[in-house]
């Protein structure tokens, strides 16, 4: 392969950062270098190796080579391809919505709820649907927390449940309204075929239906989901990787004493 420190033929190498043309770095800047992988449905063989190098090409690769095929039946082959990415982004062009809080440790939590709220808060969290995965939803909200963050139900001034997994939306609302929760969480790991949001946007029309989707905040959270989509589906917030029960809890509690929550009763508001 050719490019990178290692090139015979270049010995003048880039070293400008543009911010308006960002490409991978591999060995040196904007030499575009990419690892990618994907599975075909064909015989592992010369031919369709250079099936996968053709796909690479026409993604926009320069200098492909599959550097790894493994047949993982007889009819699919799973390659490992390298390459150089001829496409660029604009960095400065980029904008992401981002949750907009700062955020407070458990300890400040407690404080901040003491002081602004004056009542303990309910949080009521599950992963809902036909989604088996719990250790997302458990990292959040589990005493012992996760990556030295304890969970939500460490907290003094939070009672937390966790509903654990496969809850469905009707249990889940249920539950929310005889707990009389200030604030619920959903969980969703499985995204195929975009069962995540089919999933999610119809636990927000359940909660409408039901005339509470505006008492209490509504986050959702998981491997891929941003706070862009979940601003899209009617959430107040999204978490991804990287997001704790810390963030969630200082965001949730700042969203109550915004939004004016503290006396709704989901309960009574209900029966009203
Ligand atoms: C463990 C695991 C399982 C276990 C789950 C056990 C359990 N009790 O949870 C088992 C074996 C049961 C399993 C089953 C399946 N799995 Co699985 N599984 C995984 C695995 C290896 C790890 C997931 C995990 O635990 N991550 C660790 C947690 C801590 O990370 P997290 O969920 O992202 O959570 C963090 C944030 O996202 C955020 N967060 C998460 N939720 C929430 C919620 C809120 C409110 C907030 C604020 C934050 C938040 O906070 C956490 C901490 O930062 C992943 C692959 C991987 N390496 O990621 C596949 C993976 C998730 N599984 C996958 C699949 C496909 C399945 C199955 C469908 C497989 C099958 N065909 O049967 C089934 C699902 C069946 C079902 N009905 O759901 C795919 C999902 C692909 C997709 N995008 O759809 C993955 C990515 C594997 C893969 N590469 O294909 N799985």
């Amino acid at each position: 392969m050719s490019g990178g420190l290692y090139s015979t033929e270049c010995k003048d190498f880039d070293k400008t950062l543009d911010l308006t043309k960002i490409k991978p770095y591999g060995d040196t800047m904007n030499d575009g270098k990419v690892q990618l992988s994907f599975t075909l449905p064909l015989e592992d063989n010369e031919k369709s190796i250079e099936a996968a190098k053709q796909l690479g090409v026409k993604m926009g690769l320069n200098n492909v080579s599959v550097v790894d095929h493994m047949p993982l039946d007889k009819n699919f082959t799973f390659y490992v391809v390298y390459g150089n990415l001829s496409h660029d982004i604009d960095y400065t062009k980029i904008h992401v919505e981002t949750v907009d809080v700062d955020t407070m440790d458990m300890h400040e939590v407690d404080d901040f709820i003491k002081e602004n709220i004056k009542r303990k808060i309910v949080i009521v969290g599950a992963s809902t649907g036909t989604d088996a995965h719990t250790v997302g939803i458990d990292a959040v909200m589990n005493m012992k927390g996760y990556a030295g963050h304890y969970g939500l139900e460490r907290y003094d001034m939070i009672d937390a449940y966790n509903l654990g997994s496969q809850v469905e939306n009707e249990e889940f609302i249920k539950k929310a309204i005889e707990l009389n929760a200030d604030v619920l969480l959903v969980s969703q790991t499985v995204t195929q075929k975009d069962i995540h949001i089919k999933n999610l946007t119809n636990l927000v029309e359940l909660m409408e239906a039901e005339g509470i989707r505006d008492k209490v905040v509504l986050v959702c959270g998981g491997a891929r989901i941003s706070h862009e989509l979940a601003k899209e589906l009617g959430y107040d917030a999204g978490f991804g990787p990287g997001k704790y029960a810390d963030d969630v809890a200082s965001f949730a509690v700042n969203d109550i004493v915004d939004r004016k929550l503290i006396d709704v009763n989901l309960n009574s508001e209900v029966l009203n």
